[in-house]
């Protein structure tokens, strides 16, 4: 690229307002390109970008913290507050985030920024903010009852340092069970010249996991079994694709807070690991993979170039991670009348108070249990599965809500296969909600996929051009006369 042409979208990325009929000039002037030797130049729309040589990053379905400057300071604001999350479309969650999200905001810097986080308590208790991995002043390091007193309801607490580190970080509640409500935001810190090799595409995924009983809207932070796993307080299908443009080099920065690790899994290419939440890992390191381990309090960045055309799942592979609410559908239990819903914890996960675990009155919950407060006392009896039978005559309200609701895809002898059902309920056509999660990441995805996607899953849509452009027209199209927004994958640079 030469200097002058650097000018060009370094002046763009300053006067947003011409912005898009100048993206459009380049790529009508980029149209005929081959994509697999583009090469990432520069980002040119956000004025979130934090270096020109760096793109942002997008994190699906969270919103990014905006800054203002004060002198050489990046001013940010935090508000610690409940919040009520979506989690698939008619499933709102009664969490607790930052600024109206769980997870909270995204933050992102340049290594070298100063920073000042003003933090605002707005729940009924005490919190603290805690910059993990940061290497800060002691006094900064948001350890409630060490480093500084809890921040008291309706008080304030102003964070401020300078960065010197680079890499995948996050910040969080320091109070154990307010993490499990939700609080954590991811934090990035750019390097101040980007890294060979550059990628054109830049996300974030947070790994969270909460267990809510299917009649109340509180997660209960005790719990050990977990029935609801989000990326980005999404679960699947309501999580939103990431798209790419075939070609591209991309990277996803995974983050985990919760109780479990999670193994995430992509399909149809194979990825290094390139960092983890103490910053870039040396090249020497890298190797090939498919699945990598985000323990808790991890993070991990992984790089790909997505040369394999397709909608490729992206996901946990623990299987109990690949499911919605439903999960107690599973398996000869519910085909019993009378049959123990649910158990106390330690009932629930297996440890026995008395009798043996393969007994009749033990064997159908162990491994059930929704723990403190569940349901012990009630029994739900169901009735065997007809294959014949639209579901939509046991389930009409699910109909009304926009559920697809086809007859159950399962033989005429099913309930007398020892082990049915397992995934008769919980996957396929039968659940499919195409329409109510629809959006343009979903556009031209094959009719009835939303059935099949549960839990922490979204998909990493590597697409052709045209395709691709199609997407990022519909993108534009649905946010209208919105004000510009910054996070738009496809319009935050270009390709020659
Ligand atoms: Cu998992």
């Amino acid at each position: 690229m030469s200097g002058t042409r650097r000018k060009l979208f370094q002046d763009a990325a300053l006067f947003g307002a011409g912005l898009f009929g100048f993206t459009s000039q380049l790529r009508a002037q980029q149209a005929s390109g081959n994509p697999l030797t583009r090469k990432h130049i520069s980002n040119v729309s956000s004025l979130n970008s934090p270096t020109a040589a760096s793109p942002p990053v997008l994190t699906p379905d969270v919103p990014d913290l905006p800054h203002e400057m004060d002198g050489g300071v990046k001013v940010f604001h935090l508000t610690a507050e409940p919040v009520k999350q979506e989690i698939v479309p008619g499933r709102v969650a009664d969490l607790w985030g930052y600024n109206g999200s769980a997870p909270g905001p995204t933050i992102q810097v340049t290594s070298g920024d100063r920073v000042r986080i003003i933090v605002d308590n707005h729940l009924p208790e005490a919190t603290s903010m805690h910059w993990h991995g940061f290497e800060v002043p002691v006094e900064m390091d948001g350890a409630p009852g060490s480093s500084q007193d809890p921040i008291a309801p309706g008080g304030r607490f102003v964070y401020e340092f300078t960065l010197h580190q680079e890499g995948t970080y996050f910040y969080h509640s320091h109070m154990a069970m307010q993490e499990m409500m939700g609080m954590i935001g991811a934090f990035v810190m750019h390097p101040k010249n980007a890294y060979k090799p550059g990628v054109d595409k830049d996300f974030v995924i947070i790994l969270q996991e909460y267990a809510i009983l299917s009649n109340i809207t509180v997660p209960n932070s005790m719990n050990m079994e977990f029935n609801w796993l989000t990326f980005n307080g999404k679960s699947g299908p309501a999580t939103t694709p990431l798209i790419v443009r075939q070609g591209e080099r991309v990277r996803i920065r995974l983050i985990n807070l919760g109780m479990d690790h999670h193994p995430i899994h992509l399909h149809g290419h194979q990825f290094v690991v390139t960092g983890t939440e103490g910053g870039r890992q040396p090249e020497s390191t890298w190797g090939p993979g498919n699945t990598v381990l985000v323990g808790v309090a991890q993070s991990r960045d992984v790089e790909f170039v997505a040369n394999n055309l397709g909608d490729w799942m992206l996901h946990c592979h623990l299987p109990h991670h690949m499911m919605n609410q439903m999960a107690s559908m599973v398996g000869p239990m519910s085909r019993r009348n009378g049959m123990l819903a649910g158990l106390d914890m330690e009932r629930g996960m297996g440890m026995l108070r008395q009798g043996s675990g393969t007994s009749e009155e033990n064997g159908p919950s162990l491994g059930r249990g929704m723990g403190v407060g569940s349901t012990f006392e009630q029994r739900v009896s169901n009735s065997p599965l007809k294959a014949a039978r639209p579901m939509q005559q046991d389930m009409p309200s699910m109909q009304r809500q926009g559920m697809q609701m086809g007859k159950p895809d399962v033989s005429n002898d099913a309930n007398s296969v020892p082990g049915f059902p397992q995934d008769a309920f919980m996957e396929g056509p039968m659940m499919a909600m195409d329409q109510m999660v629809d959006k343009p990441e979903n556009f031209g995805l094959r009719p009835g996929w939303s059935g099949f996607m549960a839990g922490m899953m979204t998909f990493v849509r590597v697409l052709p051009p045209d395709k691709y452009d199609q997407i990022m027209e519909l993108r534009k199209k649905q946010e209208g006369n919105k004000p510009m927004k910054m996070d738009l994958p496809g319009m935050e640079h270009n390709h020659e």
